[in-house]
């Protein structure tokens, strides 16, 4: 059974801003990651709504749509052996502050008071969600 999978990653804002694109993409394809699609872009509300569609409502909503839409994203699409999961454990847990070192979020992560938003990366985490989120970023 083949476990090659495809996964969508997005480099958020404050990744692009503070020049980490080169080293976040560095680190996936170190890992043996293979990027097959590549954009950069300003995502407009909708795109961002359809992509946030599970935490509509929640007190972090507006936020975080406001803090996306607020510069230049990079989008891709990586492919690999169990990419999915393996992106979500090179990124680290959604807090920078406490993401284990030796992750991207835990390496290059800030604390910035009162939220998490700003954390570098998005990943997608499941299959499910990695082929909802493709066809939204990549049609
Ligand atoms: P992601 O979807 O971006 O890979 O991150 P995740 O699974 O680790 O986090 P998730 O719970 O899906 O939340 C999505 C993004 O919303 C922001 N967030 N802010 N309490 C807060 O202020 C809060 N909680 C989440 C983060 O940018 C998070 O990555
Ligand atoms: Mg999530």
């Amino acid at each position: 059974m083949s476990t090659t999978e495809r996964t969508l990653i997005l480099i958020k804002p404050d990744g692009v801003e503070r020049n980490l694109t080169g080293e976040i993409l560095s680190r996936i394809e170190r890992k043996g990651y293979t990027i097959v699609e590549l954009a950069m872009t300003t995502p407009d509300r909708e795109v961002l709504a359809a992509h946030y569609e599970e935490h509509q409502g929640k007190p972090f909503y507006e936020p975080l749509l406001e803090f996306m839409s607020s510069g230049p994203v990079v989008a891709a699409i990586v492919k690999g052996d169990r990419v999915i999961e393996g992106i979500r454990s090179l990124a680290g847990t959604t807090d920078p502050t406490v993401a284990a070192p030796g992750t991207i979020r835990g390496d290059l992560g800030r604390d910035w008071p009162g939220t998490v938003q700003k954390n570098l990366i998005h990943a997608s985490d499941s299959t499910l969600s990695a082929d909802r989120e493709i066809e939204i970023w990549f049609g």
